[in-house]
């Protein structure tokens, strides 16, 4: 079998599970190097004063990480412009945030030839390359270029939008036509696929084969829904973990008999705070009696700061959050705690175990891992309950959870108010279900399901539960 090469923007070495700040995904993405003896390649996230092309190699974790350094210009105009100021803004339905800049996308062009530049040495015959998310589109038609025969696939993290938002980008047909460089393209849902079938139908005049395959451009690719799953086995161990238990207790010694309602974010516009604390607001004033006996525990990891929505956002969540509580606290109570720093994985197994809802509620998402993790921290014998937004991807997997829409603070209020009164058999009964669907497709579920298309060829699709 040959080799797998990941190809990620960032690379992030596996350290001791249950410890570290690295998401789901680069476990997953580690395990699956360990198996197919891999290399994982990316950016050092370090600046030089020029590029050299030069290669760090490291064994981390029985994993070959490999990484390149890149310009200052590369990071403005790469990174924190076309990846973070266009393509994120755009595919997540904020063309009022999305910056239509030239600049932008010709960094986006030149970094991509760089990493192909600077893989191509490390790519044997044979071995498969896995390529990840919006910031390395083009990467197998660079490769492809300078003569990479090997079988290529992507996997896109982050939702496709919808044909009419995706016309506003300038040179759109170009970004679509790459991914038909690749063999087999991955998505999170249904939703997207048929978004970027409508797309390749409508606008560029090609055909939908069976199972997903598509012809245009003169070319023909595979693609599929692939929904991402979370590691469920890492998670229950690190809740299992002494950190875990010793953050429930801490919790619930905060408790004070109150109800605990509970956010985990990336600080990013896209997760819908400003909404969620609205509507959390909204709960308060329809249910007076319900004030002080309930408090909502908002962590919000900063994120990508040096991009000025990502400034603005928080200064508005400063803002209402301390609105809010101003408004509603009482000597001995504050209803939102906002936390902005970042916690250990298995500490935030243990806040997640401490409260009664889980309340995740993106304006739109590729899946949503957080609503899966909260899901798995829970009770069995006594488990929270999840509110969901119909646009996280994990909506289509997770239908018993309570799924509201998150731009009406009338549908969250009602959903906090039948959650926290759910008697013990309706919650037992969700749980269960979510639980089978989450062990069902697990990281390991997804990952297996989409190397083995790519590897096998042909069209493979797993489809959402
Ligand atoms: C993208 C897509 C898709 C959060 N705060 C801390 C922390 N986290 C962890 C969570 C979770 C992960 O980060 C966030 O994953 P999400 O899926 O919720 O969202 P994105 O970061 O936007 O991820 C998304 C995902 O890719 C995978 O394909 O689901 O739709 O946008 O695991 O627990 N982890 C630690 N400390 C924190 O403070 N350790």
């Amino acid at each position: 079998m040959g080799r797998l090469i990941v190809i990620s923007n960032r690379v992030s070495p596996p350290s001791d599970v249950g410890g570290g700040t690295q998401g789901g995904l680069a476990m997953a993405l580690a395990a699956a190097l360990r198996e197919h003896s891999g290399v994982w390649f990316g950016w050092s996230g370090r600046t030089t004063e020029t590029y050299t092309g030069q290669v760090g190699v490291q064994r981390a974790g029985g994993v070959t990480v490999a990484t390149m350094d890149l310009e200052e210009q590369d990071i403005d105009e790469y990174y924190n412009g076309y990846a973070n100021k266009t393509l994120w803004p755009l595919f997540h339905h904020r063309v009022d945030l999305t910056a239509y800049e030239r600049s932008f996308g010709e960094g986006y062009a030149r970094v991509n030839a760089r990493f192909a530049e600077t893989v191509l040495p490390l790519i044997e015959d044979g071995d498969f390359v896995w390529i990840h998310d919006y910031h390395l589109i083009p990467l197998a038609q660079e490769l492809r270029k300078r003569g990479v025969k090997n079988r290529i696939g992507f996997f896109l993290h982050i939702p496709w939008p919808t044909r009419h938002l995706m016309t506003t980008l300038p040179r759109h047909d170009r970004l679509v036509e790459a991914l038909f460089d690749y063999d087999l393209v991955g998505f999170q849902t249904n939703d997207s696929l048929e978004a970027f079938e409508d797309y390749v139908v409508h606008e560029a005049g090609g055909e939908v084969g069976p199972d997903h395959r598509l012809t245009a451009f003169g070319r023909t690719a595979d693609f599929g829904a692939f929904p991402i799953g979370m590691d469920v086995t890492e998670f229950t161990a690190a809740l299992e973990g002494e950190t875990a238990g010793r953050e429930l207790q801490r919790v619930q010694a905060s408790l004070l008999g109150r109800q605990m309602i509970i956010g985990v974010d990336r600080l990013d516009y896209s997760k819908g705070l400003e909404e969620r604390f609205l509507a959390y607001e909204q709960f308060l004033i329809d249910n007076p009696d319900m004030q002080e006996k309930v408090f909502l525990l908002q962590i919000a990891t900063p994120s990508r700061e040096d991009v000025e929505a990502y400034q603005e956002i928080r200064g508005r969540l400063d803002g209402e959050s301390g609105r809010i509580n101003g408004a509603f606290a009482t000597v001995d109570w504050v209803p939102i705690r906002y936390v902005n720093r970042g916690y250990r994985r298995d500490q935030l197994a243990g806040f997640y175990r401490a409260a009664k809802l889980g309340l995740v509620t993106p304006l739109r998402d590729g899946m949503n891992l957080v609503a899966k993790e909260y899901v798995a921290a829970q009770d069995p014998d006594d488990p929270g309950v999840l509110i969901l937004s119909r646009f996280a991807g994990a909506a289509e997997q997770m239908a018993e959870a309570l799924i509201v829409n998150p731009f009406s603070r009338e549908d969250v209020s009602e959903a906090i108010l039948k959650g926290l009164s759910m008697p013990l058999p309706e919650r037992r009964r969700r749980w269960e279900s979510l639980m089978a669907g989450l062990r069902a497709t697990d990281v390991s579920a997804w990952r297996d399901s989409f190397v083995s298309a790519l590897m096998k060829g042909g069209p493979a699709r797993l489809v959402a539960r």
